[in-house]
């Protein structure tokens, strides 16, 4: 796993912001569901890019539209792409990019990312707004985790072995970053999905 702190400055950050507003503006947040319990999940998310993740009670998959509006995710902006470009040392685009946004209570559970069909690519996440308590392990569950706390402008990619490690985040402290006028995070990852 490389971790670049700071990887954005302020005024990247506002630009990536600005660009994610006009993308949300046309595909909204959606709350997804767990597979089969379908108990609501705590983050909001939405997607850019080709394929986008989504979960509902048939399963976690990939596809090209927004579940609620039938309509194809909005491209991945050019602030966001030029990060893959400039931390990513793989020569095909990234396909998704999925955007978490986690309010006051929200976290994520560990778990791994692999509903892709290529981990050769590696994953690369980008954090804005309050800072996260991400807690991250090995290829098992149960092992050892070790804590980071990830904040606006951080840049983590995921390659190699640490791109199937279980990853979570444990809880988002309020008011930690003045990004967001009403608080909460943002993380975007950006993925690839299919193989070349
Ligand atoms: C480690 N998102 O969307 S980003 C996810 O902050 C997800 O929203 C978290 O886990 C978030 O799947 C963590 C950091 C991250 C992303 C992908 C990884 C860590 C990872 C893939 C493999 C290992
Ligand atoms: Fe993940």
């Amino acid at each position: 796993m490389r971790y670049l702190p700071e990887f954005l400055d302020r005024h990247a950050q506002e630009q990536v912001l600005r660009d994610l507003r006009e993308a949300v503006a046309v595909a909204p947040l959606f709350t997804p569901v767990m597979p089969r319990t379908g108990k609501p999940f705590s983050v909001r998310m939405t997607n850019l890019g080709p394929l986008g993740w989504v979960s509902d009670k048939a399963g976690y998959r990939y596809q090209a539209s927004h579940p609620e509006l039938s309509t194809p995710w909005p491209a991945i902006p050019v602030s966001v792409l030029a990060v893959w470009n400039r931390v990513s040392n793989y020569a095909h685009p990234p396909e998704a990019c999925l955007v978490n946004f986690y309010g006051g209570d929200a976290k994520m559970g560990l778990h791994q990312d692999r509903d892709e069909e290529d981990f050769e690519a590696p994953v690369v996440s980008i954090s804005l707004g309050d800072t996260a308590l991400f807690r991250v392990g090995g290829a098992t569950r149960g092992g050892k985790t070790r804590s980071l706390k990830l904040a606006s402008g951080d840049v983590l990619i995921l390659e190699g072995a640490s791109r199937l490690a279980f990853h979570g985040i444990d809880r988002v402290i309020g008011g930690s970053s003045t990004l967001l006028k009403d608080g909460g995070r943002i993380n975007l990852t950006l993925r690839r999905v299919t193989n070349p």
